[in-house]
């Protein structure tokens, strides 16, 4: 990967978290592998933040189409949608373009869904807040060993779709014992997010407030 745009990225994700701060705006980029739960964990915080008066908004990175787009739209919050088209990550610029054509003055917070994978977002900050990996049981139990950078460059994990551990005889045990050792002051959920299992504890701890 050229310094250079990494060089440039991080330059753009300082000016859009100095903006972001300035409207006093909080966001958090949501990064995790296609079919972890991402949308589906962003819905159930958004309804949770609605309830409380707090006004959130949602980028949908993707690399086509608009389909979580019009999830989140259905939950009547502010939403843009961006193609990445070849690319397999988000990037500060286009945040940058997305944070002007909102005005940051009626959100409170945004969540970005990244791009689903689990390996080239995490070189590509956004400028935001918090960074947060959404991994599933049903992806296995080796995916923290197959991946362990970017569970040392996020913020907090997510295990999510605990549901079906049993199911698919996976352990999340053994899940959480490769956490530890890869980063073991980190912080890692236990969720299911289809059952509202385990969320307010995640949004708690990003907003740093009990909800
Ligand atoms: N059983 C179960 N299904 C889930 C859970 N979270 C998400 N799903 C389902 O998994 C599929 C993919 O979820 P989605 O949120 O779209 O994943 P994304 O690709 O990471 O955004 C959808 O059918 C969700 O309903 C969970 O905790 N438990
Ligand atoms: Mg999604």
């Amino acid at each position: 990967m050229g310094k250079d745009i990494l060089f440039a990225n991080r330059k753009i994700a300082e000016e859009n978290k100095n903006r972001l701060r300035q409207y006093g705006v909080k966001a958090y980029d949501i990064l995790g592998s296609i079919g972890s739960g991402k949308t589906t964990l962003i819905e159930k915080m958004i309804d949770l933040l609605s309830e409380r008066g707090i006004k959130a908004g949602v980028i949908a990175g993707d690399v086509t189409g608009d389909d979580d787009y019009k999830k989140f739209v259905r939950h009547e919050v502010w939403a843009m949608n961006i193609n990445t088209e070849k690319e397999c990550h988000l990037d500060a610029r286009l945040i940058n373009h997305a944070l002007e054509s909102v005005d940051l003055g009626k959100l409170d917070i945004i969540f970005i869904e990244n791009v689903g994978n689990l390996v080239c977002p995490v070189d590509f900050p956004l400028g935001t807040e918090k960074r947060v990996v959404v991994i599933s049981v049903t992806e296995g139990d080796d995916m923290v060993r197959k991946h362990p950078l970017i569970f040392t460059q996020t913020d907090f994990t997510v295990l999510n779709k605990i549901d079906l551990a049993e199911i698919i005889e996976v352990d999340p045990n053994v899940i959480l014992r490769d956490f530890e050792r890869v980063n073991p002051h980190g912080r890692i959920f236990l969720t299911d997010a289809k059952h509202d299992v385990g969320i307010k504890e995640l949004l708690s701890a990003l907003i740093d407030e009990d909800v």
